[in-house]
């Protein structure tokens, strides 16, 4: 069926499009119809495609220039793009002529997609709202620009052998990336190390002179971001270190050909391989190192530009806006400092004001152990001017506005002080976001409440007008649209064409939620998406499941504030009542997850063992007549995800409260029409006011008593005792049930929710878990009453549109004008 809401915004039509593809695959790839691969046939696609988009990047750019718009530069240390093609042809109205087009060369469009290796340069959901975030800024017509690292290795490759997470490097552009343009032209120098010398001018003025150690060079790659409807085109530009070829010459003349060999092997180590730790801090020089780089380069090319139209830095404030994606690239403020300081001559006072108005911060995490801090002797050795930078503005941070406010106050001093004085002494990287920021933000009602409340309350109370929120969103072109085509048919057919850009008109679902004919339609678009799972389940790990069954997933990074560990013991709780009683009556359930374990988290990586092997031993067992099944979706990225969340009956978001800052699956499961089950906690708390609590099944403590429950003191021992089926579960985990001649292999689960003292509170939760699944198979079973669910769902979350998102930072934190391409 043709889409409706495509209008044809270039003027190439179908057989137009074919001989495109055709041309490109002879004279850019350099082969023939006859002999051309599957990968060959994708990049010529991809080349066709380029056709339309570079002419649009190349208007936005000299629109913007001519305008000389302000423009919001969007740092972040990862961007998770996944893959581009399906996206950009939609966005650029022209999937159906492409599809038709591979059609008439016997090639299927949806099958040459799937060539295309994921971009994973992120962890998760900080990473990938960074890539929400600037296709909603290019579809609403904002210049923007996205800053960060050109990783040449991703996010891990996640194999499982014999139930184990085993990582391989990913190498997402072994073979050429056909979206990635090089920009030598505006290739950047950069220093490191070295140490800082004070000289007295003619004029008796002090100055800084920095003489660095070692040069870098940072070579620009040019990711074109295609807004929605195909008007603005901004761009993502990632930085690739290199060894500048001033230091190569030096060595190489003086006979050090090997030398100046490990000296590029160490310049290009800087962005070779993303950190593959979420939500903890990895304390290594390399990583200062990734961060100073990208943010160095990055302000250097924004100092470029302006410079372009602007003589002195009067404007530069008016002109410039930075967001901070989390405390990683925090670095930029000294860097700014220093550059218009030592390199531009500005008076310190005067360079502190532009940052101040140029830089906000967002927060997405309360967990200590994800709060930035680096030692003082390393930034000492790396960055020794940045190092005096910050203790300049915090002696007269500390002076002015705490001795200000508390006079003689020790106490907080310590507390606020960007240098934490213990040993080794070390420096704070959110404190000195939250200095500078005119902005900080939180990314959900709940959590910028614990920001102000329990993570910064003296900074709260010196700057209340500081702390702001804009709950996290998620672009409906990607997570509806372009991977659930059917159920965005339906939608286009009842509603209209305008719902991609504006969510909220999906609200006119609700009118049908009733209707039997509407909600066959849904539900049968549902039972045709799990039976495409049903397929890649099979390829993917061997196991059969079925359709009918209740598809229950929980796809997110493996942290055990996540609670995999609680959906795990719930369904060793239902495989033992099974056992138990064959007649136990449930309707047959599916449980799939999908999750990656940071390398060095072993209780993490234990847990996905423990799935693995409770997964192998009920699939086979057919005492329980196939009711229940566990499967572990190995490699969990983008691309998967996509596949994964139009088949999604139920949602597990099942935090400790208070945890989870947001979360974004949440909102994209629902979307398209999973029912949440969850706790009060991030973005949940939203979508159950949206969609309505009779449309969600919450469950849980609350954030205020997870906090009484830690005050008074949690005993797990005391749910162990009490609760006979927690036991036996538990207790069944040091046996060789799971693992055949091998007990005590999943010993360690049960250790951390009892000896360590279950920090997230599992036990806590369980009965109150085991009761909302209990709802859930009620719910299931009226089938018209489900059907009603998920179609409120899905008519319900147009809060959850990233769309949303940004307007709320242009209104709050950006101040930004849209700009109309000619
Ligand atoms: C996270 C939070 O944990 C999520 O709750 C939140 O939705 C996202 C986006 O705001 O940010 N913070 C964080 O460090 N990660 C998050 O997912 N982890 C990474 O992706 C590295």
């Amino acid at each position: 069926m043709v889409n409706p809401m495509e209008k044809p915004l270039f003027e190439l039509d179908k057989d137009e499009f074919k001989q495109e593809i055709v041309h490109h695959l002879r004279t850019t790839l350099g082969t023939s119809e006859k002999k051309a691969s599957k990968q060959a046939w994708w990049m010529a696609t991809c080349a066709t495609i380029n056709q339309m988009l570079f002419e649009r990047l190349t208007s936005t750019q000299q629109t913007h220039l001519q305008k000389d718009t302000r423009a919001v530069h969007y740092f972040s240390a990862e961007f998770l793009m996944g893959r581009l093609t399906a996206n950009n042809l939609h966005n650029l109205g022209l999937y159906k002529t492409c599809e038709e087009a591979l059609k008439d060369l016997n090639l299927e469009l949806a099958d040459l997609c799937e060539q295309e290796p994921d971009m994973a340069l992120g962890n998760g959901g900080l990473g990938r709202l960074a890539a929400c975030f600037i296709d909603s800024l290019a579809t609403l017509g904002y210049p923007a620009l996205g800053y960060g690292l050109h990783y040449e290795h991703g996010l891990f490759r996640q194999e499982i052998r014999d139930g184990r997470q085993v990582e391989r490097p990913d190498s997402w552009r072994e073979y050429g990336n056909p979206w990635e343009i090089c920009r030598p032209e505006s290739v950047q120098e950069i220093p490191l190390y070295g140490y800082v010398e004070t000289v007295f001018g003619e004029d008796c003025q002090v100055r800084k002179v920095w003489h660095p150690g070692r040069i870098i060079k940072g070579v620009p790659w040019d990711i074109p971001i295609v807004g929605f409807g195909a008007q603005t085109v901004n761009i993502l530009r990632l930085w690739e270190s290199r060894a500048s070829n001033f230091f190569d010459w030096d060595v190489f003349n003086h006979g050090g050909y090997v030398d100046s060999q490990k000296e590029k092997a160490e310049a290009e180590t800087i962005s070779k391989v993303l950190y593959p730790n979420d939500e903890t801090e990895a304390g290594k020089e390399l990583r200062l190192v990734q961060q100073y780089f990208f943010c160095a380069c990055s302000l250097k090319d924004i100092m470029r530009r302006y410079k372009r139209t602007h003589t002195d830095f009067k404007e530069f404030a008016a002109q410039i806006a930075v967001q901070l994606n989390d405390t990683h690239p925090t670095i930029a403020i000294p860097e700014l400092m220093r550059e218009l300081i030592d390199e531009e001559g500005l008076e310190w006072t005067e360079a502190w004001n532009i940052c101040k108005q140029v830089f906000s911060y967002t927060n997405h995490t309360l967990l200590p152990e994800a709060l930035e801090t680096w030692p003082v002797y390393l930034f000492e050795r790396v960055l020794p001017r940045h190092l005096e930078i910050i203790y300049e503005i915090n002696a007269y941070f500390l002076k002015n506005e705490v001795d200000a406010k508390w006079p003689a106050n020790n106490e907080i001093k310590r507390k606020l002080s960007i240098i934490d004085e213990s040993n080794p002494r070390r420096v704070r990287m959110a404190n000195l976001c939250v200095i500078t920021s005119h902005k900080v933000n939180g990314v959900a009602e709940i959590h910028s409440k614990l920001v102000k409340e329990d993570l910064f309350p003296e900074f709260n109370q010196l700057w209340p007008d500081k702390f702001c929120n804009v709950t996290n969103g998620v672009t409906p072109r990607r997570w509806l649209l372009s991977c659930n085509q059917e159920l965005a048919d339906l939608f286009t057919e009842t509603v209209g064409t305008e719902w991609p850009l504006n969510l909220d008109a999906l609200r006119e679902l609700a009118k049908y939620a009733d209707d039997p004919v509407f909600q066959k339609k849904f539900m049968d678009i549902k039972l045709h998406n799990k039976e495409k799972l049903v397929k890649v389940i099979k390829a993917e790990t061997g196991i059969d499941v079925s359709a009918d069954a209740i598809f229950d997933i929980q796809i997110k990074r493996l942290h055990e504030y996540k609670r995999q560990q609680l959906n795990l013991l719930h369904i060793l709780v239902l495989y033992r009542r099974l056992l138990l009683n064959p007649e136990y009556d449930i309707h047959p359930r599916v449980f799939i997850f999908g999750s990656k374990a940071a390398p060095g988290y072993r209780v993490a990586k234990d847990i996905i063992y423990a799935i693995n092997k409770v997964g192998e031993r009920i699939n086979d067992d057919p005492r329980i007549k196939g009711k229940l099944k566990v499967v572990f979706m190995p490699n969990y990225r983008v691309s998967l995800a996509e596949k994964l969340i139009p088949a999604a009956d139920v949602s597990e978001q099942i935090s400790t409260a208070g945890y989870e800052a947001s979360g974004t699956g949440n909102m994209k499961l629902a979307m398209n029409g999973a029912i949440t089950i969850g706790t009060l906690d991030g973005a949940n708390i939203e979508i159950a006011e949206e969609v309505g609590e009779d449309n969600c099944v919450i469950f849980g403590l609350t954030v205020e008593e997870v906090k009484e429950l830690k005050a008074r003191g949690y005993s797990p021992w005391d749910y162990y005792y009490a609760n006979a089926e927690i036991k036996s579960a538990l207790d069944w985990l040091d046996t060789d049930y799971f693992t055949p001649g091998r007990p005590g292999e999943l010993q360690s689960i049960k250790k951390s929710l009892l000896d360590y003292g279950d920090t997230y509170l599992t036990l806590a939760d369980f009965a109150s878990y085991d009761e909302a699944h209990q709802r859930i198979n009620s719910l299931y079973r009226d089938k018209a009453r489900w059907a009603k669910m998920a179609i409120i769902n899905a008519a319900s979350v147009g809060k959850f549109n990233s769309d949303r998102s940004i307007q709320d930072y242009v209104r709050q934190i950006w101040h930004l004008d849209k700009c109309d391409i000619s």
